[in-house]
């Protein structure tokens, strides 16, 4: 018989709940079998409790059974990392690699400016990959949740690499899903947390490439921008991101 599922999702905000005008304190989610569900219902409070953005004095967990055979199994993106010595390495780094993934110069611009100037942006931005224009509805911001790894999956992934950690296994696994994702070319991302400086842009085509500088210590800018294609059907794609469920999965 195939184990029961969760998917947890969790949301956090200062000076009330985000739609209260609260500020963005912290977001996780995880996808877990059953018997791991307190185990991963308290990482998340944690993180939310212990977050460097601020107090938060919201925070809101749910928990949603998922159907196994509804679950898509893939393996963890490949991981890079590329050197920037500084801020201004990493963002001219960034600029440059973006337009190998078929990014245009504008957009990839206006995707550096979006998230340099955005220190409160929950969910992540849809942004034309041509003309570089938001396009997520009413500029909200659309999740990707439903995603995690399998226990495998996460023992080989964590055994090969140095770098296994909470914060990076958590953006890997949302990478992974976002880089299957109907329409979409390429994220990019850097953390809104003012005490982490390394972002990412990930493909399926060429994966999870880390940009150790995309900002400078003590900044609360950050967030995500998918980029997607012309032809996006903005509303399978974000049926996909936020409820098909994926589990990351032994390479
Ligand atoms: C986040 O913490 O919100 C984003 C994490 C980015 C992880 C980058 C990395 O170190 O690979
Ligand atoms: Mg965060
Ligand atoms: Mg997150
Ligand atoms: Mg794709």
């Amino acid at each position: 018989m195939q184990e029961e599922m969760f998917s947890v999702r969790m949301r956090a905000a200062e000076g009330g709940s985000h739609e209260d005008g609260g500020f963005h304190i912290s977001g996780g989610e995880t996808l877990v079998a059953k018997r791991s569900l307190e185990a991963a219902v308290q990482e998340l409070l944690q993180k939310a409790l212990l977050h460097s953005r601020g107090d938060a004095d919201f925070i809101q967990l749910v928990m949603e059974r998922i159907a196994p055979h509804e679950i898509l199994r893939v393996p963890p993106l490949p991981v890079i990392t590329a050197t920037a010595e500084h801020m201004h390495e990493g963002r001219l780094y960034a600029m440059r690699y973006l337009q190998t993934l078929c990014i245009s110069e504008q957009a990839a611009r206006k995707g550096i400016e979006l998230l340099a100037s955005q220190t409160n942006l929950r969910g992540a931005a849809i942004m034309s990959a041509s003309s570089g224009e938001r396009l997520d509805a009413g500029l909200q911001g659309v999740r990707a949740t439903r995603m995690g790894w399998t226990e495998d999956g996460y023992k080989q992934w964590a055994s090969r690499h140095t770098i296994a950690s909470p914060r990076i296994t958590e953006a890997l696994a949302l990478a992974t899903k976002v880089a299957h994702a109907p329409f979409v070319l390429a994220e990019l991302c850097w953390s809104d947390d003012p005490e982490y400086v390394t972002g990412y842009i990930s493909s399926l085509k060429e994966g999870y490439v880390r940009i150790p500088h995309l900002k400078e210590k003590g900044d609360f800018s950050g967030g995500r921008v998918f980029y997607v294609s012309d032809d996006v059907q903005l509303e399978e794609l974000t049926s996909y991101l936020e409820k098909t469920p994926i589990l990351i999965d032994k390479g």
